[in-house]
């Protein structure tokens, strides 16, 4: 397999048949973006969609404004607040658009898979960031910053795995007025950059381990549909990359690496993971091994890559020389000691998490944000405030509230108190689901008689409790850390249920086609899994197939570090045509 075949595979550019990429950006997209956008390959790549789903999308954003406006018309004293209009498992790719637009989490601009972040996805980067950085300051890796280009000089000497990525570097050729001499990339990545530097600061092994972290943004001139999150053409991440004297070390490091990036998903975002190895099909090319994190979206049955924790070998230190004096060599004076290369890591977390997280808890009224990620925690709404009441007893009821705002305050709670005037209550609760704020308290006149608050959970709809205002202070802690809690077992329940284990061949597609991952034996090598993504490619019943990719075959997700059981001597992989032995359960699916 070529480098570039190898690199396609690593990054999946095979389209679903039922995903949420198609529409994505092609809905979104005004007029105008759409007029004044360069139609580069990619925007052009038409048509991303059948003409006729097209026509009725458009239909459908144009009758969703009017009857807006006819709504806003009709009660031009109260604000019509628009829900979201349509269910997640009816139409997941139009879903998830309404509700990242209407949580306010995200904004298109006119260029194509360039997002703004708007302060509720961003406050949830920065919770990843401070958790993170918190885990790495322990383990002595320093953060830093290198520039966002790179010379192309620079860029090739990594020209053994460039091939494979060269399409997707972003190149500036001119500042201001002036051609530039020599074109400089928009860093994709920024090994190219750190390890041109590694090579001048390490000189002895008294300067290893060397522990450098970026969090920055970088540029992939992506080619397949961008989406929100998921896959865009510029996206924020981490990249941790370290240099190590032994193997040992540097293969411990990066265990330590996954396990954090492990805890990001599960205990931050509730999100569930299977830790594992990536087979050599899948895996970096330039790595020695690639450890990752694999998600599932249950909606459509589908893998995610969460993260990746790579040891990559002496190999970059090879191409770019990165040394040290072997401090054990015994020498005669004066003779020169022999030269060891370094052993090497890389590792990055991306803003696709967030995406994942979204995709993984949101339901039929729009986001729900698990406690410890949400920027509002606590929304308290009061309730039973009408037109004929008396102002003093408006300013009593709102003085109370303020004094639970106080209260949840104090024990560190990120409470909200909604005050809005000329809104009712119902538009207030839909607008603070849609936000997904995990936890709202109702107080008015009657609970205030009966001492209590009412609470209504963001994950469990519909059900209420109460609260004796008297414990709100230890109470509603911990009743957010039981949401935190519950949307995790939930969403890690399904994610179980939806894991199979799979002996046969004949099951393998059909069992995938039941919007599950599978796991297979198998013996893990590259021929075999080409072989399996051919075979398990075709339509699948049911779901739409997407014109520009008419079928999507399954691939490797990873080698789960906890393997279900032993793979008993003799028995064969799950590939027919492959009649080796398996040596692992292997984690295969379709994926994004
Ligand atoms: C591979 C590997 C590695 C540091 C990580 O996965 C974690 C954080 N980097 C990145 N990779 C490339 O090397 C690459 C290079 C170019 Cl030039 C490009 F355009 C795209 C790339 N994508 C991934």
């Amino acid at each position: 397999m070529s480098t570039s075949e190898k690199r396609q595979s690593t990054s999946g550019k095979r389209m679903s048949q039922s995903g949420i990429e198609p529409k994505m950006e092609t809905m979104k997209l005004t007029e105008e973006q759409a007029a004044s956008s360069n139609n580069t390959p990619a925007e052009s790549a038409k048509p991303t969609e059948k003409p006729k789903k097209q026509d009725k999308e458009r239909k459908d954003q144009k009758s969703t404004a009017k009857s807006s406006q006819q709504q806003s018309k009709k009660k031009a004293e109260e604000p019509a607040l628009i829900g979201i209009t349509c269910s997640k498992s009816e139409d997941l790719s139009e879903w998830y658009q309404q509700v990242i637009l209407k949580g306010e989490m995200l904004e298109f601009t006119d260029i194509p898979g360039c997002y703004i972040y708007q302060p509720a996805s961003y406050r949830i980067w920065e919770f990843i960031q401070s958790f993170f950085n918190d885990r790495i300051r322990k383990m002595k890796v320093k953060n830093c910053y290198f520039p966002l280009f790179i010379t192309e000089a620079n860029l090739q000497r990594e020209k053994d795995h460039i091939e494979g990525f060269a399409a997707e570097v972003a190149w500036v050729t001119e500042g201001g007025k002036n051609k530039l001499e020599k074109r400089l990339a928009v860093r994709p990545t920024s090994e190219t950059a750190m390890y041109s530097f590694y090579s001048k600061k390490i000189r002895s092994h008294r300067d290893l381990p060397l522990k450098m972290n970026q969090w920055n943004n970088v540029v992939r001139w992506e080619f397949k549909h961008p989406m929100p999150f998921l896959r865009s053409r510029e996206f924020l991440w981490q990249e941790g990359h370290t240099a190590h004297m032994t193997e040992e070390e540097a293969g411990k490091e990066v265990l330590e690496i996954l396990d954090h990036y492990a805890a990001i998903y599960e205990d931050l975002l509730a999100v569930p993971v299977v830790k594992g190895k990536k087979t050599i099909a899948e895996q970096f090319p330039g790595a020695h091994y690639t450890t990752t994190l694999e998600g599932f979206i249950p909606s459509v049955g589908r893998g995610i890559q969460a993260a990746t924790s790579h040891c990559l070998g002496q190999h970059f230190a090879k191409m770019f020389d990165i040394t040290v004096e072997d401090p054990n060599q015994q020498v005669k004076d004066g003779q020169a000691r022999d030269k060891l290369h370094v052993w090497q890591n890389s590792w990055g977390f991306t803003t696709r998490s967030i995406g994942v997280m979204v995709l993984i808890h949101g339901d039929d009224k729009g986001l729900i944000i698990p406690p410890r990620v949400a920027e509002v925690q606590v929304v308290i709404v009061p309730v039973g405030v009408t037109a004929k009441m008396a102002d003093a007893d408006k300013q009593k009821l709102y003085d109370e509230v303020d004094k639970l705002r106080q209260t949840l305050e104090d024990v560190d709670i990120r409470v909200e108190c909604d005050y809005r005037e000329g809104y009712n209550v119902g538009y207030k609760f839909n607008d603070w689901e849609m936000k997904g704020v995990p936890l709202r308290l109702e107080f008015g006149p009657k609970d205030a008689a009966k001492g209590i608050v009412t609470t209504s959970r963001r994950d469990q709809s519909g059900s209420k409790g109460e609260i004796p205002v008297s414990d709100i202070g230890s109470e509603v802690p911990k009743l957010l850390e039981e949401i935190q809690k519950s949307m995790y077992q939930k969403a890690s329940d399904e994610y179980a249920a939806h894991r199979k284990i799979v002996r046969d061949w004949a099951d393998f597609v059909p069992t995938l086609n039941d919007k599950n991952v599978i796991l297979v034996p198998h013996c893990t090598t590259e021929d075999c899994e080409d072989q399996i993504k051919k075979d398990s490619t075709g339509n699948v019943e049911g779901q739409e197939v997407d014109v520009r990719a008419p079928s999507m075959g399954a691939k490797s997700l990873c080698i789960p570090a906890e393997q279900p059981e032993e793979i008993k001597e003799g028995t064969k992989c799950v590939n027919p045509k492959c009649g080796k032995e398996a040596v692992k359960w292997v984690m295969f699916g379709r994926s994004y």
